[in-house]
C-alpha cells in the first residue's frame, strides 16, 4: 500500500481547510494514536475537498456529514485567524514534526517513527547515519524517498500495464492481470501500482495451494526482473510481493512502488474488489456486509450463522455478484473513491 494522504483533487476550493484537517488527522494517527479521531478528521477533510463551493463558516460546514461542533469551531478559528492554536502548539512540540517526517518513509509507521525520534533520530540525514536501525523495507523507503513521494501519472501506469500484459502472456497467455488501486478507480495520478494476477490453474481447492501459489508468484517476479520491470524486492510472502519498478519504456525515469498479489481464481473477484479500494469504501462495504449477516474479506464472501460463524464461501463470478448478494446497487470503480 502507499501512505494515506490528503484528498488530491486539484480543483479543491477548500484546500486550506482540508489541509489543516489532514494535519490534525496525521497528528492523531502518528502521535496520539487515536484512530477514531484520525478517521473523523480524514472524513471531514474529504467532504470539504469534494465540495464545488467555498465554505464560509463553521455553521455552514456543520450541515455536512461528518462535521460536528468541534470541527466547525476549528473551521471558524481558521477562517478568522488564518491558523489554528492547536496546530501551532503541535508543530512547536519538537516531536510531532519529525514523527510526521519519518512516517513519510515507506515502511516506517508511527510506532517506529516515535522510537526513532525518542532515540534522537529526527531527520533523513539522521536516518542515513543510522541505517542499522532500519529493516529492508525502511532502507529501500529511505533510498527512494524522493521518487516514492512523486505521483505516478496515469499514462505511465498505462504503459506499465501494457508491458505487464505483454510480458506475462508471453510466458503464459492464461494469466489474468488487473491493475487495481487508484488507477482502476480512474484517478489521474497514483501513489503506487497495485497489480492483481490470477491463473485458471490455481484455485483455493488445490491440495498444495500455498506452495503452488508461492511458486507461481516467484516465477512471475523472476520473469519481470528479467524483463527489467522489477528492480528491487521489499518483501515476498505467500501471495504478496512488494517491490520497486521502473517505467520499462524509459520515458519516465522515477522508481515506483509496485505491489503484486496473486489470487486463487475462485477468490479473484473478492480480491479485485478489495485491492481496488478505496480503503474507506472497503471499510464501509464490510460494515454493510456485517449488517446483512455476511463476512466479506479479500478472499471470500460468507454467510454468518446466528451464532456469527461463517459458512461456505459464496460462489462469486463477478464484482457485481458481491454487490447483488449484499443487496447493494453496483458501483463502478470510479464511484468508489470515498
Ligand atoms: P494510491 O494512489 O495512494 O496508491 O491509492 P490506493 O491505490 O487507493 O491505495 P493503496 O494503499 O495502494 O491501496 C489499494 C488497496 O489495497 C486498498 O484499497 C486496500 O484495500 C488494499 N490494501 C492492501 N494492503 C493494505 C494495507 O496494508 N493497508 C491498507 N490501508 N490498505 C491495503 O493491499
Ligand atoms: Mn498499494
Ligand atoms: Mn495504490
Amino acid at each position: 500500500m502507499s501512505k494515506r494522504k490528503a484528498p488530491d483533487n486539484s480543483d479543491n476550493l477548500n484546500r486550506d481547510l482540508s489541509d489543516f484537517l489532514i494535519e490534525l488527522a496525521n497528528y492523531e494517527r502518528n502521535v496520539s494514536k487515536n484512530v477514531y479521531k484520525y478517521n473523523a478528521y480524514r472524513k471531514a477533510a474529504s467532504t470539504l475537498a469534494s465540495l464545488s463551493y467555498r465554505i464560509k463558516s463553521g455553521d455552514e460546514a456543520k450541515k455536512l456529514p461528518g462535521i460536528g461542533d468541534k470541527i466547525a469551531k476549528k473551521i471558524d478559528e481558521f477562517l478568522q485567524t488564518g491558523k489554528l492554536q492547536k496546530l501551532e502548539k503541535i508543530n512547536a512540540d519538537g516531536i510531532t514534526a519529525p514523527i510526521n517526517l519519518l512516517t513519510r518513509v515507506s515502511g516506517i509507521g508511527p510506532a517506529k517513527a516515535k522510537e526513532l525520534v525518542d532515540a534522537g533520530i529526527k531527520t533523513l540525514n539522521d536516518l542515513k547515519e543510522n541505517e542499522d536501525k532500519l529493516n529492508r523495507h525502511q532502507k529501500i523507503g529511505l533510498k527512494y524517498f524522493d521518487d516514492f513521494e512523486k505521483k505516478i501519472p496515469r499514462e505511465e501506469v498505462q504503459r506499465i500495464e501494457t508491458f505487464l500484459n505483454a510480458s506475462l502472456s508471453d510466458s503464459d497467455p492464461r494469466y489474468i492481470v488487473t491493475i487495481c488501486g487508484s488507477y482502476r478507480r480512474g484517478k489521474a495520478e497514483s501513489g503506487d501500482i497495485d497489480v492483481l494476477i490470477a491463473h485458471p490453474s490455481y484455485t483455493s481447492s488445490d491440495s498444495d495451494g500455498k506452495k503452488k501459489g508461492l511458486n507461481m508468484l516467484k516465477s512471475i517476479i523472476e520473469h519481470l526482473e528479467q524483463k527489467e520491470l522489477i528492480v528491487e524486492t521489499i518483501s515476498m510472502g505467500g501471495s504478496k510481493f512488494m517491490g520497486v519498478c521502473r517505467d520499462p519504456t524509459g520515458i519516465n525515469k522515477f522508481f515506483r512502488r509496485l505491489d503484486i498479489r496473486l489470487a486463487p481464481k475462485d477468490h479473484y473477484y473478492c480480491a479485485v474488489l478489495y485491492f481496488t479500494g478505496s480503503d474507506l469504501f472497503n471499510k464501509n462495504m464490510r460494515a454493510h456486509a456485517l449488517q446483512k449477516k455476511f463476512t466479506l474479506n479479500e478472499y471470500t464472501l460468507k454467510h454468518l450463522t446466528v451464532e456469527g460463524i461463517p459458512g461456505e464461501a459464496e460462489t462469486i463470478n463477478s464484482e457485481e455478484d458481491i454487490f447483488k448478494k449484499l443487496g447493494l446497487p453496483y458501483k463502478k470503480p470510479e464511484e468508489r473513491n470515498s
